[in-house]
């Protein structure tokens, strides 16, 4: 349901040029949008529905005559009788004017260019919806309808690390009910994440009421518990819960995982402060390679990236480097994509690089992060809704959205084998 995406894609004709210089005006974009938003009621309701009003329109690029457009919509919200579409409009296609070509000259794109922008809801009456109305987003959702597939070009480096964070540190039941606790709901949301399409499991672990603990032993029955029901990489946190000392966040080093989090500087974390002092980083940069773990850089700041350097060039950290970026914790850098476009600038070519986003920039951000090439963490630990006041059932719809978005745009969300190897695991 959630995610479900429709694409056209045909060309600008000359009865499209309204302007000078064979400009197509914005409207035939939106023209386009309707068109998808009435694909998406049919499939979704069996009517073609009535679109009721546009939130948001961003023309970003001219198109012309002869440009290939290739529009997307993508339902991200749904009431009783409304439905709510992100859209996208990209030109794939272009004719190259300049001195010395035919005037048909003509090129494919090497990136997509993104022309237009909108979100809009339709309504769909009750007494027209001809479908059986299913229950929002239960669990998985299913497969994307046929047909629906973008066809983007898709970039270089397709392959995606999908981690799930199905525990974290702040959450509490009160919260969600669908935060896992005990070894046996742990393993089975990470077995279901792993089927949703994430390859990591970013693991925290708590007592049975509930608290924060990074006891070895919990760990290791959480880590066994998980290996019992699936293959996924298990990246156990060495950042615990904010007042914890070094030593005690080492703790689940103890169980020689495969992954676990090396977090590059001090910040503010709401109203508290997440301390890691240099000296202390470097201390658990060692316990983490002592361990024969691959570190995960937790970057919360733009500083953090320079600090992971510098650890790589003293020898601290082996590579290849793999980074995230968390964004949108209070105190930190905002998840905002001009700070995504200048972070991975700081990244050597040799390294991977992912986002983790807080709350309702989760989604946009890793999807941004997607589209740039990168890989993406969601899961409860960083925003525990689907929607607007829609609490998602566990990390593993989280996951499918984000799966399901990876593959319309041509990245495919990878089996952990795959992933060991674009994380340069193997040889550990
Ligand atoms: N709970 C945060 C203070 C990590 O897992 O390495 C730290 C954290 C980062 O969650
Ligand atoms: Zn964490």
């Amino acid at each position: 349901m959630i995610g479900t995406r429709v694409t056209l894609r045909l060309r600008m004709s000359a009865h499209d040029a309204h302007y000078a210089g064979e400009l197509v005006d914005g409207a035939r974009m939106l023209a386009l949008f309707g068109d998808l938003a009435t694909e998406l009621l049919i499939r979704l309701d069996g009517d073609e529905g009535l679109f009721r009003a546009y939130e948001s329109i961003e023309f970003l690029a001219p198109v012309f005559a002869g440009d290939y457009i290739e529009a997307t919509a993508e339902l991200v919200a749904m009431g009783n009788t409304s439905r709510k579409m992100r859209f996208e409009a990209r030109k794939v296609v272009a004719n190259v004017r300049g001195a010395g070509l035919a005037p048909s000259a003509a090129d494919v794109l090497d990136e997509p260019v993104v022309v237009t922008r909108a979100v809009g809801t339709c309504v769909v009456p009750r007494e027209v919806q001809r479908k059986p109305r299913e229950l929002y987003m239960p669990g998985l959702p299913p497969a994307p309808a046929p047909g629906a597939e973008p066809l983007v070009t898709p970039p270089a480096g397709a392959d995606l690390v999908l981690t799930a964070a199905i525990v974290g540190a702040e959450l509490s039941r009160a919260q969600t009910p669908h935060l896992p606790l005990t070894a046996q709901e742990v393993a089975d949301e990470a077995a279901r994440c792993r089927e949703a399409g994430a390859a990591v499991i970013h693991l925290h672990a708590r007592n049975d009421d509930g608290t924060n603990t990074q006891s070895a032993e919990r760990f290791a029955a959480l880590i066994d518990a998980i290996r019992r029901k699936c293959d996924c990489i298990i990246q156990p946190t060495t950042g615990g819960a904010v007042g914890m000392s070094i030593d005690e966040r080492s703790g689940p080093l103890a169980c020689k995982p495969e992954m676990a989090t090396l977090n590059c500087g001090t910040i503010n974390f709401g109203d508290d402060v997440f301390v890691n002092s240099r000296p202390d980083i470097r201390k658990l940069a060692a316990k983490i390679r002592a361990a024969g773990a691959l570190p995960e850089l937790e970057c919360y700041e733009v500083g953090h990236v320079e600090e992971a350097l510098v650890l790589a060039a003293e020898g601290v950290i082996g590579k290849p480097l793999h980074f995230q970026f968390v964004l949108g914790v209070k105190g930190a850098a905002p998840a905002r994509e001009d700070v995504v476009q200048f972070l991975r600038t700081l990244v050597p070519a040799d390294a991977t690089w992912a986002v983790a986003a807080t709350g309702r920039f989760q989604q946009p951000m890793t999807e941004l992060a997607m589209r740039l090439g990168g890989h993406a963490r969601v899961g409860l630990e960083d925003n525990i809704y689907l929607g607007k006041g829609v609490l998602s059932e566990g990390s593993a719809p989280l996951v499918a959205r984000a799966a399901a978005y990876a593959r319309s745009i041509g990245r495919t969300p990878v089996e952990p084998s795959r992933a060991r190897e674009i994380l340069g695991l193997g040889a550990r």
